[in-house]
């Protein structure tokens, strides 16, 4: 079961989960003795995340270990860190418990290998994150990683120290994993969430028996989708991971501000407050929830460009977050290239990623729309008109200056609950979009069959014998480039083609090697890349309703992805 597809909930789950759907918006904190090193071990860079320095670096336990002792993190400041996170707008705040490397940042009475007992600092920093966040109305949660312990013969993931075929994870989980699961729950009083991780050794049975255990203890408590094998009370997206389109049921994404989650010395690549700004639209228009990763210092201290970006972000969030907090995603099936859309009661959110300029246009909102507030300036005055031409409803708006370069957000108040055309419309500049679960999936009798992924892309196409067909509403006739868009997934990370697709379009057939005409520049891509393929140019004389199908003549054996489509565009020349 994907967790994801929880939409069949009881009235307790739902009960539990209301917070976290209200927050939208939380801050994930990785912070260990990891920090030391920095991503530097003995005068050597090591590649990749900074919290995975012991595994890239293969550094014995008995080494690593070593590295408690040096750890004295004077400029830790709880109240600081829990103020930061409720002047950036964040609602709950996340920090890793203990992550891979088996070290425990908080008084675990069933090890010594814990911030209290082998650190010189010798202090409980979750007692004090614990009345700062209560302090700031902040919900404090946990990252715990149940199955990856680097410091332990029994759980998964040191194989250069531990002998695989000797380990008893079962072992581990009731002597290590539950224990301190269990003091994370019993020490620090009300917990929002346990965000577990990697679960690539937990049975089923397991996850459940956590799960069973994190409520059993604590109720209220949310458990991530990481705990395994489709349990838990919310999906976990890929690191970095935005969807192709919105997504049904709950989903959080974890988001880093440059490309560690623990503090390495030499990254600089910070996000601008544009893109994090941007990203916050992308991910909470599709109903995703934003999990925002700050990485302090092995002193404690928190790198100035992350207090600075969060700042940024909660000046934005005091104007703008009646568009974030508690909405949903949007009611279109498509995603808009200028921005995103939220709802929330009767009113529906612009988030405005591009300004539009004088005039804008949105097809297809059958509402009538009894006012348009510019959040940021709710005295600015904005025309609505709505007409209907070839059943199609219009709405234009007259627009003012743009007041925020970053985003500027427009608030419709509707006549009732948003009732959207829920078809592929052409839009203003001529384009006509198709993402993946709009499209009606044709699969076999048997044999692999297609699915839309977490992700909102399609996944599992390694069939021929699978097909796609959609139907488009044309408004402008004229000649148009087809392009079929295809992009990387959580498992297979590197963009794949080379597959032979069919498409049939008015009466028009195409055949056509995958292939990167082109390489998106959306958020979404940066960390998931996404291609399109130009298949050819196709005459569409008359306004009216037409069907595109696409078919795979060969699937590339090489890729992990298969056809991973994530859309079908046409653009009107
Ligand atoms: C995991 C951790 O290994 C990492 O250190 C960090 O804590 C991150 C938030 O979570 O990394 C993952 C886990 C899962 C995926 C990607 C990175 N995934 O499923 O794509």
């Amino acid at each position: 079961m994907n967790t994801a597809a929880k939409t069949r909930q009881t009235r307790r789950d739902r009960e539990r989960i209301a917070w976290w759907e209200e927050a939208r918006f939380g801050m994930f904190i990785h912070w260990g003795v990891y920090a030391i090193p920095a991503g530097k071990w003995k005068d050597k860079a090591i590649e990749g995340i900074g919290e995975w320095i012991m595994r890239r670096a293969e550094i014995p336990a008995e080494e690593y270990e070593q590295l408690a002792s040096q750890f004295n993190p004077i400029k830790f400041d709880a109240d600081a860190v829990a103020k930061l996170a409720r002047d950036a707008g964040m609602k709950y705040l996340v920090i890793t418990a203990k992550h891979h490397d088996g070290f425990a940042m908080y008084n675990s009475p069933c090890s010594d290998y814990d911030i209290v007992d082998a650190t010189p600092y010798g202090k409980d920093i979750m007692a004090d994150l614990s009345k700062a966040c209560q302090k700031y109305g902040i919900r404090l949660c946990f990252y715990y990683s149940q199955d990856q312990d680097w410091h332990d013969p029994n759980a998964s993931g040191n194989n250069w120290d531990f002998d695989p075929a000797t380990k008893d994870f079962a072992y581990y989980l009731e002597n290590k994993a539950k224990p301190q699961v269990r003091e994370l729950l019993t020490q620090y009083g009300p917990i929002g969430l346990i965000w577990f991780d990697t679960p690539v050794s937990i049975s089923l049975k397991q996850s459940q028996s956590l799960s069973r255990l994190v409520h059993g203890l604590q109720p209220d408590c949310l458990v991530s989708g990481r705990v395994g094998n489709g349990v838990g009370d919310y999906g976990s997206l890929g690191d970095n991971q935005i969807p192709t389109g919105r997504l049904e049921g709950y989903w959080e994404t974890p988001a880093t501000l440059n490309d560690t989650w623990g503090y390495k010395t030499d990254d600089h690549n910070w996000k601008s407050v544009k893109t994090l700004l941007h990203l916050l639209v992308e991910l909470t228009s599709k109903g995703v929830n934003y999990l925002l990763n700050i990485g302090p210092r092995a002193d404690g201290s928190v790198p100035t460009p992350s207090i600075d970006r969060l700042r940024a972000i909660g000046e934005w969030m005091k104007i703008n977050g009646e568009a974030i907090y508690g909405s949903k995603a949007t009611p279109y099936p498509y995603e808009f290239p200028w921005g995103g859309i939220t709802q929330k009661n009767n009113r529906l959110y612009l988030l405005f990623t591009r300004w539009p300029g004088e005039d804008f246009i949105l097809l297809g909102l059958r509402n009538r729309v009894a006012k348009a507030t510019l959040l940021a300036d709710k005295s600015a005055h904005i025309d609505v008109s709505q007409t209907r031409d070839s059943d199609c409803d219009i709405l234009t708006l007259r627009l003012p200056e743009c007041p925020d370069p970053n985003v500027s957000v427009i608030a419709l108040d509707l006549d009732g609950a948003p009732d959207v055309d829920q078809t592929a419309l052409q839009q203003t500049d001529g384009s006509i979009t198709m993402i993946a679960s709009m499209t009606n999936l044709h699969t076999p009798e048997s044999g692999t069959q297609i699915r839309i992924g977490e992700s909102g892309v399609i996944e599992d196409w390694f069939d021929t014998s699978n097909w796609i067909d959609c139907d488009f509403k044309v408004s402008e006739p004229g000649t148009f480039e087809v392009r079929v868009h295809t992009s990387a997934l959580r498992r297979a990370r590197e963009w794949t083609g080379g597959h032979e697709v069919r498409v049939d379009i008015a009466g028009s057939t195409f055949r056509k090697t995958i292939t990167p005409d082109a390489w998106s520049d959306s958020p979404k891509a940066q960390y998931f890349p996404e291609a399109s393929t130009v298949i050819g140019q196709v005459q569409l004389d008359e306004p009216g309703l037409y069907n595109i199908e696409v078919r795979a003549k060969a699937i590339n054996k090489e890729s992990r992805a298969g056809l991973s489509v994530s859309a079908i565009s046409l653009m009107r020349e």
